[in-house]
């Protein structure tokens, strides 16, 4: 059905081609915008644990380094399987080890740092949300010179 609106809409702009060609592209048309809902799907009805927000947020940098990182997803996750770390510019985990989820809301996920020296760090995070799907990812954040000084 939408292929054939598509397919309507493009001849209405096209009626000078000829018609094999009009039909093809017609076919091309269609074929396309059935791709994009398709991969769309999953990001509309997909009930994946995206992280939403985060602190520190992606990419800054602080001046005081953060006691804790927060992440907040779009989905409750399974506590058994969701886990955040923090690594160093050396990929050493500087983190205290003890990442959980919010009693509160198991849309949150942290966990504490002792006093962070100046560099650059990255938040690397492995979640299953309850429908079962695991997300990976990782950002950086830097901790500013001042900070070092405290
Ligand atoms: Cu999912």
């Amino acid at each position: 059905m939408i292929v054939a609106i598509v397919g309507r809409a493009w001849a209405d702009h096209g009626g000078t081609l000829t018609a094999p060609l009009a039909g093809a592209m017609r076919l091309l048309a269609g074929l396309a915008f059935a791709l994009i809902l398709v991969a769309g799907l999953p990001v509309n009805a997909g009930a994946h644990a995206a992280l939403v927000k985060s602190s520190p947020a992606r990419g800054t940098t602080l001046v005081q380094p953060p006691q804790r990182v927060e992440l907040t997803f779009s989905e409750r996750l399974e506590p058994a399987y969701s886990t955040v770390a923090v690594l160093d510019g050396t990929g050493q985990q500087v983190d205290l080890r003890d990442a959980a989820l919010s009693p509160a809301d198991s849309r949150r996920l942290s966990v504490s740092l002792p006093p962070l020296p100046a560099g650059a760090y990255t938040v690397r995070f492995r979640v299953l949300s309850v429908d079962g799907h695991v997300v990976e990812s990782d950002f950086p954040f830097t901790v500013g010179a001042r900070g070092a000084a405290r």
